[in-house]
């Protein structure tokens, strides 16, 4: 009798170490793809990247940091900056959106965001919110924000204020830092700060459906904060761009191969991080 309780207590423990390891090198079932270049393209290397949109034949980029901060409508094409407002201190310029003829953008810790004119970039006033600012987007209803928590907010585009949230989770683990956005086709991607991965995030679940690993892409050698940041959908076209702060380069990309073995998106899912 003994030796079967032992046998029977021995099995589950290897059944549960079994699990658990599992856990470990499968994060949830959920794929993560290389980001594969379609095209490359000029991008100012000297562009703390905060928010990225592609609306009508144009990349509109808003730029961080203390003094260099500021909104950009750029030519995708050649990377020219066609026209520029800045942001002076002491603002830390992060995401950028476009509603109907206006543009909005807020900035990192200063609860303050500003609205401008789409067309003339002129100042057309400013909102308040709390917490922190970090991504802009937008899926034809409301407007989306992220704050550096697992949190998205959905904001009323005509007046910025909170209608609901949405809780942002790998696996049942909450997904932390997420920063630039970009509604994709009915998703929700979102740079998490400081990695490689693009979420795929269920708008209605929350749930992240699957990775975007963009490792290969950007400059070999970078400094720490030059992470990847900036994704924008020319969604008539079907082109997806990325960049990242101060890279040279920003890339037109698809899925490509899946990556078996993601460190980045293992911790995320076993919530390590
Ligand atoms: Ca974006």
């Amino acid at each position: 009798m003994k030796r079967i309780v032992l046998a029977v207590v021995a099995a589950i423990l290897v059944v549960t170490a079994g699990y658990f390891l599992y856990a470990r090198f499968q994060p949830g079932g959920i794929p993560v793809y290389r980001a594969s270049i379609v095209a490359a393209l000029p991008h100012d290397g000297a562009a703390f990247t905060e928010g990225l949109f592609f609306q009508d034949g144009m990349l509109y980029e808003g730029t961080g940091e203390v003094g260099t901060s500021a909104i950009r409508q750029v030519k995708p094409e050649t990377g020219q900056v066609l026209k520029e407002e800045q942001l002076p201190a002491p603002y830390f310029g992060e995401g950028i959106i476009a509603w109907k003829d206006r543009l909005y953008q807020v900035t990192w810790q200063d609860r303050t965001g500003f609205i401008y004119g789409l067309n003339d970039f002129a100042p057309r006033g400013t909102f308040a919110y709390s917490g922190e600012g970090w991504g802009l987007t937008h899926n034809g209803k409301s407007i989306i924000m992220s704050d550096g928590t697992p949190v998205l907010r959905f904001l009323d585009p005509e007046t910025m204020a909170p209608v609901s949230t949405l809780r942002v989770t790998a696996n049942g683990c909450p997904v932390e830092k997420l920063n630039e956005l970009e509604w994709v086709d009915g998703e929700i991607y979102a740079n998490i700060w400081q990695t490689n991965l693009i979420a795929r995030i269920d708008p209605a679940t929350g749930e992240v459906r699957g990775f975007l690993d963009v490792s290969a892409l950007g400059p070999q050698a970078r400094g720490q904060d030059d992470v990847a940041n900036g994704i924008a959908y020319d969604a008539a076209g079907k082109r997806l761009f990325v960049t990242g702060k101060r890279w040279p380069q920003l890339y037109q990309v698809k899925a490509g191969e899946r990556v078996s073995n993601s460190d980045e998106a293992a911790r995320i899912t076993t919530c390590a991080r």
